[in-house]
């Protein structure tokens, strides 16, 4: 059961759903439990007749006991799990294969890739700079494309260059804010070959909606070759 949620395509949404799931799962089990004492009570102490008066009694130590220290460990083990995943989601390799850097603007994606740490010599993937209402699939050519490797952990460097944007791609459940003097960084691990959608979240503007880009998860190899590629005819370009 995904209860609407995305299963993930990196290490990091996998674990995200599995809170998700584990939640819900735990949440329907309350519920069912309050659902059933609710309409057990009402079915078994309903009013007879008329003249009818129940048991008159003040208190009930052990069941305050219960309804006191079990919503507690409830929410202790919430908290405990949260904690546990975001630590993962949030843990960043010392060694990552590629850094990535994104720069969200007015309207639309820079990303640029390190290559050997040096972004002079990396790759530069941007949004065309005239800015149209043209509301096509996120995989349209007319928007950015972040490649990513299978199975690889790449670094993402992400700010604004202007004001608030976010950056979101739902099948990672991932999205964080792009701030303007605010650098941001976290890792993907891909693990599902495919294209993704990515999207603006926060309200920048005219052109809000155009801020789409896709995210596309290719073999290490195709990656490289890629990566090789684009270099060459981006270096030959700007001679
Ligand atoms: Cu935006």
């Amino acid at each position: 059961m995904t209860f609407g949620g995305f299963r993930g395509v990196t290490v990091q949404a996998k674990d995200e759903f599995k809170l998700w799931q584990g939640m819900l799962i735990a949440g329907f089990i309350v519920g069912g439990i309050v659902y059933a004492l609710i309409f057990w009570s009402s079915v078994m102490y309903r009013r007879r007749h008329a003249d009818y008066i129940p048991h008159q009694f003040h208190s009930n130590k052990p069941i305050e006991i219960i309804y006191t220290t079990l919503p507690i460990l409830i929410i202790v083990g919430i908290f405990y799990f949260t904690v546990v995943t975001e630590n993962e989601v949030d843990a960043v390799s010392s060694t990552p294969s590629e850094i990535v850097h994104v720069v969200a603007y007015r309207w639309g994606w820079q990303f640029s890739y390190d290559s050997g740490y040096n972004v002079s010599q990396g790759v530069l993937i941007k949004t065309a700079a005239e800015p149209k209402l043209l509301a096509l699939p996120f995989a349209s050519n007319e928007y950015p494309r972040l490649l990513l490797p299978q199975g690889e952990t790449v670094r993402i460097v992400l700010t604004s260059a202007d004001t608030i944007h976010g950056f979101y791609v739902p099948e990672f459940n991932f999205s964080r804010y792009a701030q303007p003097g605010v650098t941001n960084e976290f890792d993907f691990t891909p693990t599902t070959i495919g294209t993704y959608s990515g999207q603006c979240t926060q309200y920048c503007g005219l052109y809000h909606s155009e801020m789409r880009f896709s995210v596309q998860v290719v073999t290490p190899a195709k990656f490289q070759q890629w990566l090789t590629t684009t270099q060459t005819s981006q270096a030959q370009g700007a001679a």
